[in-house]
């Protein structure tokens, strides 16, 4: 299989590679994935929303990289880090936020919860729980699409952890020999919950190596394999010590904020002042803040709706109980 490692070292992108417009929607895309997480961690502690949440916090140049290299028909599969996915795919967030809330105008309809996002119009095949799950079904995946001679490529994403699940091995094996346009992409944060594995991807570097694989996969060369360097700022999930690091390694990684970055390339290019960029992250807020009143009004799901969408006796009769 094809590797790259992209990109382990500390840059600081204030020359423009991309246009205009790439850069605002960089920007944008980060802005919301931002605040909107950050909305999250508040309602969580708050004890609005049970279950479990794992933040995206600081690894937001991944997905703003990946969504502008990408065609909407792409496919799209991960973990249970995955609140940001359906956002940057251009699901409102008023039913990210509800599928928090388990409320039935939730993209899952209250039933999957922080973990299990889909979303069936814009090919995200979830959220999966079982760490490393979804590396396996990645790669069925492009294999429906190759098999029935369909040009998508699908992009599975999976932590440095579950890259030492051995599904990965055999999943790679039947990948490469059935040449599938399958993307994994290793989001490296360094650690699995406290185990450590070191440094940081900013949003260009994401977009170039994602749009080669693209290239690569549609071109029928098969699999290829990323391992994207980034890092995420708060705990593994909402109860964690974090006595795996110190603070001032966090602090350092915050000096290569990927938001700031594409923020100085805004700036230094002139094609947007700080005035217009403070109101977007205000707007953005206020939408995020819509959001959360959308899901608190939004009803709860009925018991009735157990059975909807899941499979069940009745629909496949040879399942014995
Ligand atoms: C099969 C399985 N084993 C263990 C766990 C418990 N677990 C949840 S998250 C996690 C760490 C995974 O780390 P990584 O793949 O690096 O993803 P990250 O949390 O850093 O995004 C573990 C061990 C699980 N959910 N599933
Ligand atoms: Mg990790």
């Amino acid at each position: 299989m094809s590797s790259k490692t992209a990109p382990a070292k500390k840059s600081t992108p204030k020359v423009a590679t991309f246009d205009k417009a790439t850069y605002h929607r960089w920007f944008k895309e980060m802005v919301m994935m931002r605040r909107f997480e950050e909305k999250c961690g508040q309602l969580y502690t708050m004890q609005k929303f049970g279950g479990f949440c794992h933040l995206y916090i600081g690894q937001e140049a991944v997905l703003a990289g990946m969504v502008t290299a990408i065609r909407p028909t792409d496919r799209l599969i991960t973990g249970y880090r995955d609140h940001c996915h359906p956002l940057v795919l251009g699901v409102s967030p008023k039913n990210v936020m509800a599928e928090l809330y388990g409320k039935l105008s939730g993209t899952s309809k209250g039933k999957g919860g922080s973990m299990h996002y889909f979303d069936k119009e814009r090919n995200l095949f979830g959220g999966h729980g079982i760490v490393g799950g979804q590396i396996g079904l990645g790669a069925g995946i492009a294999f429906a699409d190759k098999y029935r001679g369909e040009d998508h490529a699908t992009l599975c994403m999976f932590g440095d952890g579950a890259a030492r699940q051995g599904m990965l091995h055999e999943t790679f094996n039947m990948a490469m020999t059935w040449k599938l346009p399958v993307i994994f992409i290793i989001e490296n944060n360094n650690y699995a919950m406290g185990t450590s594995v070191e440094r940081t991807s900013n949003v260009q570097a994401v977009h170039e190596a994602i749009a080669s694989a693209c290239e690569h996969v549609r071109g029928g060369n098969g699999p290829i394999l990323l391992d994207i360097r980034t890092y995420r700022y708060k705990g593994h999930s909402m109860s964690d010590p974090q006595k795996y690091r110190t603070k001032e390694e966090v602090e350092e990684y915050k000096r290569q904020d990927p938001i700031e970055q594409v923020r100085e390339t805004l700036l230094k290019n002139k094609w947007a002042t700080e005035a217009e960029l403070d109101a977007l992250d205000e707007a953005v807020r206020k939408e995020v803040e819509e959001a959360v009143k959308f899901a608190e009004e939004s009803p709860m799901a009925t018991a009735e709706e157990l059975y909807n969408d899941v499979y069940h006796q009745k629909d496949y009769p040879f399942i014995m109980d």
